[in-house]
């Protein structure tokens, strides 16, 4: 049996997989009093909101858009509720965690263009800069990250990434790396990663006084192994992120980090992007390994545990190579500080095992204590799987490479 599920993202992680919690998303007109007639109908069936915020609409300049959750016990009366809305008030209604089971499933989006609804959901770091960024006193710098911003949210599926001219500093700080990077990669990166380096200098503009530019490395990685490149205005929320990878779409920055800080950033940046994840992306295994991340871990099971798990293989893992380890993480491989330091006796290094994995916890703004070694891609994508099938599911999902789009096949 076939079930679409549609919503958009727009609830934080812990609302939307509280069980008994129903949400929904509804966007106005901007005029005097429209959210006033919403909320009576609320009013008039006797529902509770335990949760109401608002944003301007992305979709429609002229509407703003109102998320709203309510106790589950006003199932039944809610979609009233919704059809009045509907009928009443406003176009667009999306009901997002719906369900009356108790393990509600998170929702996730079922198509790729999906993606264009929800991917501009930028968390502390965007355009505007926190106050203990290297480059909160830099108007240059901020004005930069400005305009980097406008690409993405500009940007909808389908179209070509905009180029960017970059500025002598910026390809300054990206020689920088580059340079500091390739040597170090050599006898601190996976085969894989090293396999593939060579044609990205080849293909898609690598060199040390050049930044690559996404939309020819989005059509590379096509070529590879389907993945594509979306921009992105900066650290998107980890379940967007996370629901990008199911179609086989990485999210990624175009701006570069600050130059007073080379070494390492908290915050991914194009060099983080281009120089840690891109080469595995190119990898067939990795690229699988990376979507089944997604669907088993986070679509039928949950955002907490799939984030843990993605921390520490796809941003920060270790593989064993003959009779040495190697890392495999972007975030290891993008910083030439991490990368240095995480082969030295200085951190803990464990197995990997999905399970621990899962329960580790670890920082987001300095060099991790603890790392997990993998056996390989296979072997980490098999502990994953086995990991996922002790735990019972609902549903199951497939993905139809076909038509980009997710088909959930319920199994009661
Ligand atoms: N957002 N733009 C962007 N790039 C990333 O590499 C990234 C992200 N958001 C979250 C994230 N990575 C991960 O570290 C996990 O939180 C999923
Ligand atoms: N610490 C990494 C770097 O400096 O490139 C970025 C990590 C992003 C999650
Ligand atoms: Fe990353």
């Amino acid at each position: 049996k076939m079930d679409q599920r549609r919503g958009s993202m727009y609830l934080e992680e812990e609302t939307s997989n509280k069980p008994g919690v129903l949400s929904c998303i509804f966007s106005l007109k901007e005029e005097v009093g429209a959210l006033a007639k919403a909320l009576r109908l609320f009013e008039e069936k006797g529902i509770n909101l335990t949760h109401i915020e608002s944003r301007p609409s992305r979709m429609n300049k002229e509407e703003f858009e109102f998320f709203i959750s309510v106790d589950s016990t006003c199932s039944q009366v809610l979609d009233e509720v919704i059809d009045g809305l509907r009928t009443q008030i406003s176009g667009h209604v999306h009901e997002l965690s719906r369900n009356k089971q108790k393990d509600t499933v998170p929702w996730f989006p079922n198509d790729i263009q999906d993606l264009d609804r929800f991917a501009n959901q930028i968390l502390s770091y965007g355009s505007e800069l926190d106050a203990d960024h290297p480059g909160f006193t830099d108007t240059v710098y901020r004005a930069r990250r400005k305009e980097f911003a406008d690409i993405a949210y500009n940007y909808r599926h389908g179209q070509v990434i905009p180029r960017v001219e970059y500025t002598e500093a910026e390809k300054a700080t990206w020689g920088t790396v580059f340079k500091e990077l390739k040597t170090l990669y050599p006898t601190h990166a996976c085969r894989e990663h090293n396999r593939v380096f060579p044609l990205l200098e080849k293909y898609c503009g690598y060199r040390q006084d050049n930044i690559p530019q996404l939309e020819d490395i989005s059509r590379f990685l096509q070529s590879c192994t389907g993945f594509r490149l979306r921009p992105v205005a900066g650290l998107l929320s980890s379940r967007d992120f996370l629901a990008g990878l199911a179609f086989r779409v990485f999210h990624s920055t175009q701006y570069i980090r600050h130059g007073s800080r080379p070494m390492y950033t908290p915050e991914p940046d194009i060099c983080h992007e281009l120089l840690g994840h891109v080469p595995l992306f190119a990898d067939p295994s990795f690229a699988q390994f990376s979507q089944v991340i997604q669907y088993e871990l986070n679509v039928v099971l949950n955002l907490a545990v799939c984030l843990q798990v993605y921390w520490f293989t796809v941003e920060f893992g270790l593989c064993k190579q003959g009779s040495e380890i190697k890392a495999y993480g972007a975030g290891l491989l993008s910083s030439f500080g991490e990368l240095q330091y995480c082969l030295t006796d200085k951190p803990r290094i464990m197995p990997f095992d999905p399970e621990k994995t899962s329960m580790q916890k670890y920082p987001i703004t300095e060099f991790q204590p603890v790392y997990f070694v993998a056996d390989s891609f296979e072997d980490a994508k098999e502990k994953v799987r086995k990991f996922a099938a002790t735990i019972p599911r609902p549903f199951t999902v497939r993905y139809n490479a076909y038509t980009q789009s997710i088909e959930v096949l319920d199994n009661t």
